[in-house]
């Protein structure tokens, strides 16, 4: 299968199981699980449960069936961009070209729909994997350290105290993104293939150090689309970075420097991904098409 065909394959996949294991949208309280499949169905990449479904392929039929842990993490990824968007913090109207879950229904429905998401993420790996305790608690701590407060919520809170200074550092910028930005795909990767039945301490060390340089270079992608991108082709407030005085990859190393730095970490998640053992092929392609992706 080629790749773009093996992707589309496993996006099907990732939007079929978001429709059977999110709660129904009629059910009681209706508009809260409408606005929870209303963030969760707006499409976007699948980036984060794309790597864990291919992760989980390395060595051939994983040991557990690896979709509800992909369902998870796009849970917890979604819930951090409808609590992202909030006017408390990014203040953000349009989201993956549609208006931001806040406008479409309100402030209070955006907050509980983000807080039913994280708490659903739980529900899934507790309930999918309890076959195999000793897998279900993994995944849990896994994705409790990635979400939690020294990880992703740490990374926004760096990044909200970072924006009130227009000075700040490579370092406070690579802690930043490090935690916002790879935390949840490094998380991705090492769920994967712990339901691959990837357990040795090295295999999972190459699949951490994958995700971080993956993230890494992802985030400096990020920081050159939006500092170029006009709104129509981004579908969010672009430009808005740039504009506003937030330090960037782009602002402190130029968009060639930021371009060197993501090609490096590329590189350097390549590296990574050699050492893992089974078919790459496809994870080797999708960390290239991820340098060169135009949203
Ligand atoms: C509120 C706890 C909390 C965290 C928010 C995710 C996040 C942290 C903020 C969103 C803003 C941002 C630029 C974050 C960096 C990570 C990133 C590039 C997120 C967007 O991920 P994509 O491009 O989005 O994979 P899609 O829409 O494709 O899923």
């Amino acid at each position: 299968m080629d790749f773009s065909t093996k992707l589309n394959t496993y996006i099907a996949r990732v939007e079929q199981a978001i429709d059977g294991l999110l709660p129904a949208a009629a059910a009681r309280p209706s508009r809260l699980h409408e606005a929870m499949r209303y963030g969760m169905q707006a499409g976007g990449k699948r980036l984060r449960p794309v790597l864990l479904l291919a992760a989980a392929d390395l060595r051939g039929n994983p040991l557990h069936d690896p979709v509800a842990a992909a369902i998870a993490v796009e849970c917890i990824h979604t819930y951090s961009l409808l609590h992202d968007d909030l006017p408390c913090m990014d203040n953000d109207d349009m989201r993956r070209g549609r208006p931001t879950a806040h406008i479409q229904y309100d402030e209070a429905t955006a907050l509980l729909a983000g807080d039913a998401l994280l708490t659903h993420a739980f529900l899934l790996l507790a309930t999918h994997y309890s076959a195999d305790p000793e897998l279900s608690r993994s995944l849990v701590r896994e994705l409790a350290a990635a979400a939690g407060s020294e990880q992703l919520i740490g990374g926004q809170m760096e990044d909200l105290l970072a924006e009130k200074k227009v000075d700040a550092t490579g370092e406070q910028l690579e802690y930043i993104h490090l935690n916002k930005t790879a935390a949840m795909i490094r998380v991705s990767l090492v769920m994967g293939g712990m339901c691959g039945g990837l357990l040795s301490e090295s295999e999972l060390d190459a699949l951490r150090e994958l995700g971080r340089e993956l993230g890494h270079a992802f985030q400096v992608v990020d920081d050159i689309l939006d500092s170029t991108a006009d709104s129509a082709t981004l579908g969010k407030t672009a430009g808005k970075d740039a504009k506003s005085g937030k330090t960037t990859y782009v602002r402190l190393y130029g968009i060639d420097g930021a371009r060197r730095h993501a090609e490096t970490h590329t590189q350097a998640a390549l590296a990574a991904l050699a050492q893992l053992p089974g078919d790459t092929t496809f994870l080797r392609e999708l960390i290239a098409s991820m340098l060169d992706r135009q949203k």
